[in-house]
C-alpha cells in the first residue's frame, strides 16, 4: 500500500494545440483516484496547479506555442516543485499533464534534490535546445533542460544546475528524433531504446536492463507520454506518430516495473481530449497508472 499524491497541472504552453489542458479532467473523468483506490493505495487529490490561459498572454506573441512563453512556463514550474514539495516525503506523486513540459517542473520535484532516476516512455525524447528545435516548442525540450542543457532560465528552475545526469535516463518507444537530438543523446551517452529495439528485443528484456540499471536508486521517474502508445490505439495526442506501442507492450512495461520495485513517481502527459475518441486515450493512461501501481489479475 502506497500514499499517492494526484497533482494536476494543465500546461499547453509548451506547444501550439489547444485541448492537452484538458488532459487532468480527462484522466480524473476516467476515475484515476478510484482505480488507484481499488488496488489498496491511499490517494490524496492536491488539485490543479495554477496555469494562465493562453489568450491572456497571446499579447506576448502571434504565434501559439513557442519559446514566448518560456516565462510562463518557468512559473508552472517552480509552483509544481512547490506543491509537490507540500506532500509528504514517503508519498508517491502521479503528475497529470499538460504538455510535457511539466516534466521539467515535476522530476525536479519529485527528486527532492537527490539523485534520480528518469525512465522517458515516449515517441520522442524531448531533448532539443531552443537552438538544436525546429519548432520552438517547449515540449520537445524538458529532457535536455533537466539534463542541464538549453535556456539557462529552464535548466536553473527551482535551484541551481542539472537535475538528472544523462547517464541516469532511459528513454524507451522512440520513433521520432530531430537531427540535433540525436547529436545530443549520442554526446551525452543517453540509453535510447527506440522502437527498432522494442521489436528485436522486446519489452522482457528491455524491462530487465532498466530494472538493473535503477537497482539501489532512490527515486526513479517514470514520465509517460501518450504519444508512445500506437496512435490507432490512443488517437488523443497532440504529435502523434505510427508505429508505437501495443496495449500490451504498454502495460508489459508497467507491470514489469512495478515487479522491479523501483518507481516511486509517475507523470502522465500528452493527452488531448479534444483530439481523443471517448476518452479512450485518458482510460488507457489511467489503466497503465493501475499496472505500474500494481494491479493484478491473478
Ligand atoms: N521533436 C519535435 C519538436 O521538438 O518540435 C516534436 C516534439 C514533440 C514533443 C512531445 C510530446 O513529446
Ligand atoms: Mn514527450
Ligand atoms: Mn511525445
Ligand atoms: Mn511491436
Amino acid at each position: 500500500m502506497k500514499d499517492i499524491g494526484i497533482l494536476g497541472v494543465p500546461m499547453d504552453l509548451g506547444q501550439g494545440r489547444r485541448g492537452v489542458d484538458m488532459g487532468p479532467s480527462a484522466m480524473r473523468y476516467g476515475r484515476l483516484q478510484e482505480v488507484l483506490e481499488g488496488l489498496g493505495h491511499r490517494v490524496h487529490d492536491y488539485g490543479d496547479v495554477r496555469v494562465p490561459v493562453v489568450e491572456s498572454l497571446r499579447h506576448t506573441q502571434q504565434e501559439p506555442g513557442g519559446m514566448g512563453y518560456l516565462e510562463a512556463i518557468r512559473t508552472v514550474c517552480l509552483d509544481t516543485i512547490a506543491a509537490i514539495d507540500q506532500m509528504p516525503a514517503e508519498v508517491f506523486p502521479i503528475v497529470l499533464g499538460g504538455d510535457h513540459s511539466i516534466a521539467m517542473g515535476s522530476v525536479t520535484g519529485a527528486s527532492r534534490g537527490e539523485r534520480i532516476g528518469v525512465i522517458w516512455v515516449d515517441a520522442h525524447a524531448d531533448f532539443n535546445t531552443p537552438e538544436t528545435s525546429p519548432s520552438g516548442n517547449i515540449h520537445g525540450m524538458p529532457l535536455a533542460h533537466l539534463c542541464g542543457l538549453g535556456d539557462p532560465r529552464l535548466v536553473h528552475l527551482g535551484r541551481p544546475g542539472a537535475k538528472v545526469r544523462p547517464e541516469d535516463v532511459v528513454l524507451i518507444g522512440i520513433r521520432s528524433l530531430d537531427p540535433g537530438e540525436v547529436q545530443l543523446l549520442r554526446e551525452r551517452g543517453v540509453m535510447v531504446y527506440t522502437m527498432k529495439e522494442v521489436d528485436i528485443q522486446g519489452i522482457p528484456a528491455i524491462a530487465q536492463q532498466v530494472a538493473a540499471k535503477f537497482k539501489g536508486f532512490s527515486r526513479v521517474h517514470v514520465s509517460l507520454d501518450a504519444d508512445v502508445l500506437d496512435p490507432e490505439i490512443a488517437p488523443g495526442v497532440g504529435t502523434p506518430v505510427p508505429g508505437g506501442l501495443t496495449y500490451r507492450e504498454a502495460h508489459l512495461l508497467m507491470e514489469l516495473l512495478a515487479d522491479a520495485k523501483i518507481v516511486t513517481s509517475l507523470d502522465m502527459v500528452e493527452v488531448n481530449p479534444i483530439l481523443d475518441i471517448a476518452n479512450r486515450t485518458a482510460k488507457i493512461m489511467v489503466e497503465l497508472a493501475s499496472s505500474l501501481l500494481g494491479k493484478k489479475i491473478y
